[in-house]
Order: C-alpha cells, then structure tokens, then sequence
C-alpha cells in the first residue's frame, strides 16, 4: 500500500523524543493553587474534518497548525494555570501542541500532545493509505501514552474506525475516533465536548478497543455507520448498544466491551488489500454490470443484498456469475441493505447465495465488512480457506456470533463470561444468548443434584428456570422424579409450571406420582401451587386407574396413606374400583372397597405428616 500523508506535532518538537518511554507520569506534588491528580497522557491524533475546518473561499476546509493554539485558549480543553506552575512544559520538554485538562472528577489530569497529518484532509479524501499512516503513527506512540484520540472527518469515520480495528492487533489500549459536524471555531459546536469527553475516557479508562464518540455515545468503531448530515447524533451502531454513555456520569458498558483474548504485543497490519469493494445489488442490476465489477484484479466483494441476505434466485445468469467469480476465488461476503439486522438463511434466495460460495456475513456494517476484507486479504501468509474462514469469524467484535435477545445484566457471571471469552464474544446479547442455551442444562443438573445455590444463582442472572432441555424436560420434571421437595417448593415459588409437558407428554405432577413422591403431590395440591386443581386430580385418579389395572395393592395402598381419596375418577370417567373390576381384579377391588370412611379419615391426618419433607 503506498504511503500517503506525514505526521509531525503541531509545533515544531518530534513526539518520539518529547515523550519518551521511560518518562515517568505519576501523582504529582503540585504548587499552590493546584490540586494534586495522577497523570495520564493521550495523543490526539489530527487528520482533518469538520472539527478543525474554516470558511475558505470554496467553501469549509481543514486549516493546518491552528487547532493546538484554539484549544489552549478555551478553559475546559487547557488548565493554564497547572500548566504553569507545575512548570509542565520544562519538566516534559512538551511544546504549544501539549495541552493539558482541568482535574478531572476521578482527580486525574489528563496531558495531551496533538499531532497533525500534514496535509489535514476532509475526510472524503482518505484512502487506505491515510489509515496506514494513521496506524503507524499509534504503533510509533503507543508505549508512552495511556489512549489515543483520531480526529477525523464524519463522513468516513466508520471507515476508518472499522479499517483501524482490525489494523490494530493485540490492542491493549483506548483509541477513539471523533470529530463533530460544525467545526470547533465557531461559538455553537459539537466539537469541544465531543473532544473533551473523548480525551476523558481515553485518559481515564482502558477500552481496548477502536471506539467512535460522538454525542454522548462512545462506540464500537466497527460498528457504526454515519447516519445524519444535520443532526449532531451522526452516528448509529444499529446492532450493538454504545460501549458507554456520557450523560451526568461516564458509564461504561464493560459487558460489552471486547477484550483481546493474548498478551501478545501490540502490532500494526498495514498492507491492507485494495482489490476490494461494494456492490448494492438492486431490482434489474444487468449480469454486464455485476460480470465488470468482479472481474480481474477484484480479489474480495462485499455483496450488499435485500432485507436478511437475500438476491433473486431466479436470476441464473447473475447466479453464475457470482458462482464463476467465487470458483476463481474472489471472495464475496454477504451483508444486508438493511440498518438493522442480520444476514441469515432464512430464505430460498440467501440460501442460493451460499450456494453460489457467498459468505454470509451475518450483522456486520458493509463499512466493517469491506476493511475486513481488506485486512485479511492483504495476509498472504494465509490460505484460501483460512481467509474464508477469518472471515467467517468474530475478530474484533465486528458481528454478532449468536443470535440476539436482551433480558438482563450478566456482568457478575465469571462463569458465562469465562465461556464467552473462550468464543471470543462480548457483548450483552451474545452472554445472554449463551446464558439462555445454558440455563436449560445447568438448571436440570442442579435440580439432579439438589443443588438450591445454584439455581438460586442461576435465577439472579434472569435464567428462566422452566425453561426446557432437548427433551422438553424442566428442572420442575427432575426434581419432582428425585422427590426433592426443597427443589420442588423454589421452583414452584419461582413460576415453575406443574403442567409443562415434556417430548414423552408428561408433567412434574406425573412424575411425582410415578415415583410416588406424596410429600410433592400434597405440595402441589396446595393453593397458590396450581392453577387446576381439577387436572390434578384428574392426574391422579388416572394414575389410580393404573394401579387398579395392574393390580398393584400396594401402589394403590401407598395413595391411600398419602390421604389421597382412592374413589377418584379418572380423565376417561372410570375409577379405580371400576377399572378393577372391569379387569377382574378381584383381590383390587376388595381392597377399594374395603376402605371404610373410617380409614379415610384416619388417612387425612396422615397426610398432614406427609406433606412435610422426609
Ligand atoms: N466533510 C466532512 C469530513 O468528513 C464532514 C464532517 O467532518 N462533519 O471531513
């Protein structure tokens, strides 16, 4: 990739030697006047855009070494003062480009040290080559300074963010792209707070991630599209939720944030492949078109599809084309038009894509999806297949690997966390999506064991504690077969339901009485535990039904004890001693009939005995 665009500070001093890596920033002893802060350094790195652009007579453009001596004249973005008497500048050998913040309420000051791209560009006119500058500059900088700052123009900022991410590799340290949409110069701006909060949250907290602030919301670089050319909210990142909001407090979203996964060294990946592009199809897109656009030398295509990924598939003269462009291996992956959502193979028409060697890309922007592209693409270490399937894959948090659901909070489950980590997912939807395939078994198994701490914890996570296994089986079904009444009581009061039916068609309740578990039986038929005390003696008296017809005294006896009314009729209308008879059953239907209402009374209180646990 050629090199393009040159970085200096604004002043004339070299960064490397200003700032060396051995330089010490800790709290310091301040002067009168001063309150102590710990130091913290961020580099903010120019390149143009609106934030720093002025009148000119085509119209608004970037004006080069002014943006440093603006700021140090507005109070919120430079502490004079501080400056001054912790005599900053000699202690740091720093020029004018150094700046530093007013303490900030975590009592931290932040020092920042602005470099210029030289020429500073609207943002229209970067090109890859500007983000291989870029990226050198943050691998040139990166031990001495704690987060970095890229001021850049809006209108390919995601570009850049999503090209930045997957460029910086092993990434322990905050980058946050920003700029604004009226430039900083003028008295009514989205410029100072938008530098302000950023150069607070790269000082301040370590977000191992390219981000992009803009308007109270700090961003996954990757992320993001520009949406808006009026509002100040240019932004959106419509499949992940801001890695943090800036409202009275700077909250961040840890759960969300990605984190790398290797102590390997920061590196930089500049050689990114510029045989790359978009192609939006659209209702009569002519096959000339499309054959032009995937010829020689095009090596990856982000194909943006209709609504979940799909394109006609009664288009076989199109069809073929992909088909032949992917058998030469140009590698296409498949986006969606759509703002919101995810490719899937859902229909016919996605499906023939794949087909076709298409990748689908699941809920990546086409921003990210193209610098993915190029990234991997300009590996030539890899294979074919290993380009395939890098792509396939979450490298920074670019795609959702699971389906989305939101319910709650996961951010205290080391286990869920561990596991995500170890698929390399991070966000809330993805945990809680893992959260929810887990629950099932995890819940089941503790109902097994009689494990009440974790189901309780499982509950405090939001799992859904009737939720199914592969079988249709809940943790209500186990318990009750294990006669666990203690289990059985929590899930109950925890909205398990008796009714749920699993793939062979049976309740809890149904198990209680196969395994008869009267102490389970009697708690079920208390108020409150079951909706139809109807069905539940329709339960019974069907169990009944088949003891009587197996002839099992000893069944129908244990009932008996239970307190359980043996002249119970079944869902078909028989009872027992009917069944029993019916079936010859003689020596059954001696014992029915021979319980006089002597016994049944004697058996109600002794079921009071026995609804209480073992
Ligand atoms: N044209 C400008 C740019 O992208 C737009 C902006 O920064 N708001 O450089």
């Amino acid at each position: 990739m050629a090199e393009s665009g040159r970085l200096s500070p604004g002043g004339s001093r070299e960064l490397g030697r200003a700032l060396s890596a051995t330089e010490p920033s800790p709290a310091l002893e301040t002067g009168q006047g001063c309150r102590a802060g710990a130091e913290v350094r961020v580099l903010v790195v120019n390149t143009g855009g609106t934030i720093g652009m002025m009148p000119q007579s085509e119209g608004l453009a970037p004006e080069a070494n002014k943006l440093a001596g603006a700021l140090a004249k507005i109070p919120i973005l430079h502490d004079v003062t501080y400056a001054k008497e912790t005599k900053l500048y000699d202690r740091l050998a720093l020029g004018d480009d150094t700046l530093v913040l007013p303490l900030s309420k975590e009592n931290k000051r932040i020092i920042y040290t602005i470099m210029e791209l030289s020429p500073l560009l609207d943002s229209a006119n970067m090109t890859p080559a500007d983000w291989g500058t870029i990226a050198k500059c943050l691998q040139a900088n990166y031990e001495q300074h704690d987060g970095f700052v890229i001021l850049h123009g809006t209108d390919t900022m995601a570009y850049t963010a999503s090209a930045l991410s997957f460029m910086c590799e092993n990434l322990g340290k905050t980058i946050i792209l920003t700029g604004s949409q009226v430039p900083i110069y003028e008295l009514r701006n989205d410029g100072r707070s938008n530098l302000l909060v950023s150069l607070l949250i790269a000082g301040q907290f370590v977000i191992p991630e390219v981000c992009l602030y803009f308007y109270n919301k700090l961003y996954r670089g990757n992320r993001v599209t520009k949406v808006d050319t009026e509002s100040f909210k240019a932004f959106s990142s419509p499949n992940l939720p801001p890695l943090a909001n800036a409202e009275v407090d700077i909250t961040i979203n840890w759960e969300t944030v990605w984190r790398s996964n290797t102590t390997k060294k920061f590196e930089v990946h500049t050689n990114m492949n510029s045989n790359v592009g978009l192609l939006r199809i659209f209702p009569g897109i002519t096959t000339a078109a499309v054959k032009a656009f995937l010829q020689s030398p095009m090596e990856g295509v982000v194909l943006e599809t209709y609504g979940s990924g799909n394109a006609p598939n009664n288009r076989p003269d199109l069809l073929e084309e992909l088909k032949q462009a992917t058998d030469r291996n140009v590698v296409i992956l498949n986006c969606t038009q759509c703002l919101r959502g995810s490719v899937s193979l859902v229909y016919a028409t996605g499906k023939t894509l794949l087909d076709a060697g298409v990748i689908p890309g699941a809920d990546m922007t086409p921003e990210a999806a193209l610098a993915k592209l190029s990234y991997i693409l300009g590996k030539p270490q890899l294979s074919l297949a290993e380009k395939r399937k890098m792509l396939s894959e979450n490298l920074r948090g670019e795609r959702t690997v699971v389906p989305i659901g939101t319910r709650i909070t996961l951010k205290d489950s080391k286990f869920i966390q561990g596991i995500a980590k170890y698929l390399y997912i991070s966000c809330k939807e993805e945990l809680e999506a893992i959260r929810d395939a887990l629950t099932p078994a995890l819940a089941c198994a503790a109902a097994k064991t009689g494990d009440l701490d974790a189901l309780k914890a499982l509950q405090n996570l939001g799992g859904n504690l009737s939720s199914e296994d592969y079988d249709g089986r809940t943790p209500l079904h186990i318990a009750s077969c294990e006669g666990n009444l203690e289990i059985v009581t929590y899930l109950l009061e925890s909205g398990a339901t008796v009714y749920a039916k699993d793939r062979f068609g049976a309740t809890p309740l149904m198990n209680a009485i196969r395994f008869r578990y009267y102490n389970i039986l009697g708690l079920a038929r208390s108020p409150g535990k079951c909706s139809s005390q109807q069905t539940i003696f329709s339960l019974k008296g069907t169990a009944l039904c088949i003891l009587a017809l197996k002839g099992d005294i000893d069944g129908l006896r244990a009932w008996h004890l239970a307190g359980v009314d043996l002249d119970q009729h079944s869902y078909d209308g028989n009872t027992p001693l009917r069944v029993a008879k019916i079936m010859g059953r003689t020596e059954v239907a001696a014992f029915l009939k021979s319980l006089t209402k002597n016994d049944l009374q004697k058996s109600s209180a002794t079921r009071v005995i026995l609804k209480t646990p073992n």
